[in-house]
């Protein structure tokens, strides 16, 4: 079933009419709900996300071209995505060379909620921003089939968040994610170039260092 008609979630899908939950608005055909996670859903997420990185450290990821990244990655799931010298791609193992842990059970309830349960995420991509971290216009093309969406989940300080269309040079639009904000990307603006442009540094008191985490859930294969 389709996620988006005429570029809204559509009533008959999950993402239509998460239950109890904020309704979407539509940013550039990616679904948005503003505070879909409360303070305390937010504050077990990044218990549980405590112990993805005990596990699976958070890392400093270099591109193809040999410049190093801002934002410090790690995963879990069957795979994580990772890049170095030798190019981007998914992984079924860490850069150190151990397991990517389980995606936590309370990440896979949004995806639940909002994508359903025909099919869970191969991928739980976490992406940690400090002060100053960034991350540059992008598409995320490197799964099999982009008919299943991207979920992206907001937590900490707030980012300037820019999405634009298929074409790289295209017109963009900016908007603030904050801490608690998921954003389904779905039908055509699972293409969509896309990336965030700065944080605002002590814009959220969740993480005591503070920084942001976004996590992204993918169907890789
Ligand atoms: C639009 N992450 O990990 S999340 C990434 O906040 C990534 O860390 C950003 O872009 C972050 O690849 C943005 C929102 C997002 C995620 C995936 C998308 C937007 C997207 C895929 C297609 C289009
Ligand atoms: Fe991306």
């Amino acid at each position: 079933m389709k996620i988006f008609e005429n570029g809204r979630p559509s009533p008959d899908h999950p993402a239509g009419r998460p239950a109890g939950r904020p309704a979407a608005v539509d940013l550039r055909g990616a679904a948005l709900y503003p505070g879909y996670l409360g303070a305390d859903e937010q504050g077990a997420l990044v218990d549980d996300l405590r112990g993805v990185v005990a596990a699976a450290p958070l890392f400093a990821p270099v591109t193809p071209w040999g410049r190093p990244m801002s934002v410090r990655m790690t995963s879990a799931g069957r795979y994580g995505w990772v890049t170095d010298r030798r190019g981007y791609r998914y992984a079924d193992r860490h850069p150190d060379g151990g397991d990517w842990p389980p995606i936590p059970d309370s990440v896979l309830a949004i995806w639940r909620d909002l994508v359903g349960t025909d099919r869970l995420p191969d991928c739980c991509l976490v992406n940690f921003y400090a002060d100053g971290a960034r991350m540059g216009l992008h598409q995320d093309r490197d799964e099999t089939d982009f008919s299943w969406p991207v979920l992206s989940v907001s937590l900490g300080d707030d980012a300037r968040f820019r999405i634009g269309g298929t074409e790289r040079g295209g017109k963009t639009a900016s908007t603030w994610l904050h801490s608690g904000d998921v954003l389904i990307l779905g039908g055509a603006a699972r293409l969509a170039y896309h990336g965030i442009d700065r944080i605002a540094p002590g814009s959220s008191t969740l993480l005591p260092k503070g920084g942001r985490i976004n996590l992204t859930l993918r169907v890789v294969d």
